[in-house]
């Protein structure tokens, strides 16, 4: 069993390539760090004896998804599981103050990026008769919160796109589902707050907020159902976050 892990030198994308390779699966790890990619794939083939490929590539480039995509070798070809999970937050403000290349960031990474991806990937799961596609959407993609406008707006879109993806995959036996965490502690807030450690701690503060593993879990738990099961969708949420804005601390 292949998976494609895209995102897979941090959080949550890191933590699923672990889970897949517990689990036996061959993978293709993605991301823009060279340098954690190696270091992943000589952990995962060390400690799983798995066979790792890895491709750097940014999501937002459409020729560097596809120049990536097309060199994969015939042997890691038969992907079974794509895990959409390259994505991130940048800024937290008010749409007036929104910063134009934060918004740019986060369109064509979490929709644009997405979709690249899916595009070239889907073609050679309809080919190979099978595949399941997973999308990494959030609590940010059911409802809005202050000054998350255009994040939410673009996980809202990913919600969208993860329910127009299983129409039209539906008649190819393609599975697409969805995993949309609440607050997940991983690199995401220090890359929202554009590096600043101490603020994104501060995220964290006196809470028990998800671990990158309890995500990695879910998704490796939705692509293990047997074949006539399809989970279309899951709203995961620390114990103590009850909706975006609503948290016990
Ligand atoms: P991290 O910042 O820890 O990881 C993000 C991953 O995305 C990194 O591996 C990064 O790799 C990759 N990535 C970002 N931009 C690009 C790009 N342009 N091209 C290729 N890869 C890219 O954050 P998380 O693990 O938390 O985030 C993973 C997903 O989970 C995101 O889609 C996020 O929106 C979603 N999510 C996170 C939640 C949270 O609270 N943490 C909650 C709900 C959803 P590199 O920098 O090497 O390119
Ligand atoms: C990440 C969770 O609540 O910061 O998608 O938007 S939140």
């Amino acid at each position: 069993m292949i998976a494609l892990i895209t995102g897979a030198t941090s959080g949550i994308g890191k933590s699923t390539a672990l889970e897949f390779a517990k689990h036996g699966y061959n993978l293709i790890i993605t991301g823009r760090r060279q340098e954690r990619l190696a270091e992943l794939k000589s952990a995962l083939v060390k400690d799983f004896k798995i066979n790792v490929l890895e491709l750097c590539f940014d999501v937002r480039d459409e020729k560097q998804v596809a120049d990536a995509i097309n060199s994969i070798p015939s042997d890691f070809k038969a992907i079974d599981v794509l895990v959409n999970n390259a994505g991130l937050a940048a800024g937290l403000s008010t749409i007036q103050d929104g910063k134009i290349n934060h918004w740019e960031q986060m369109i064509d990474t979490n929709i644009k990026g997405l979709l690249y991806v899916t595009k070239h990937i889907s073609q050679i799961m309809i080919q190979n008769k099978k595949g399941h596609i997973i999308n990494i959407g959030s609590i940010a993609g059911k409802e809005v919160y202050a000054n998350g406008n255009v994040y939410c707006a673009t996980k809202h879109a990913v919600d969208a796109l993860n329910k127009g993806m299983r129409i039209d995959l539906l008649p190819h036996g393609i599975k697409v589902s969805a995993v949309n965490p609440g607050m997940v502690e991983t690199e995401f807030s220090i890359v929202r707050f554009d590096g600043d450690e101490e603020r994104a701690k501060k995220v964290y503060e006196n809470i028990v907020p998800l671990k990158p593993e309890d995500i990695a879990e879910t998704i490796y738990w939705m692509a293990s159902r047997p074949a006539h099961v399809n989970i279309n969708d899951i709203l995961i949420m620390p114990t103590i976050q009850a909706n975006s804005t609503t948290v016990l601390r």
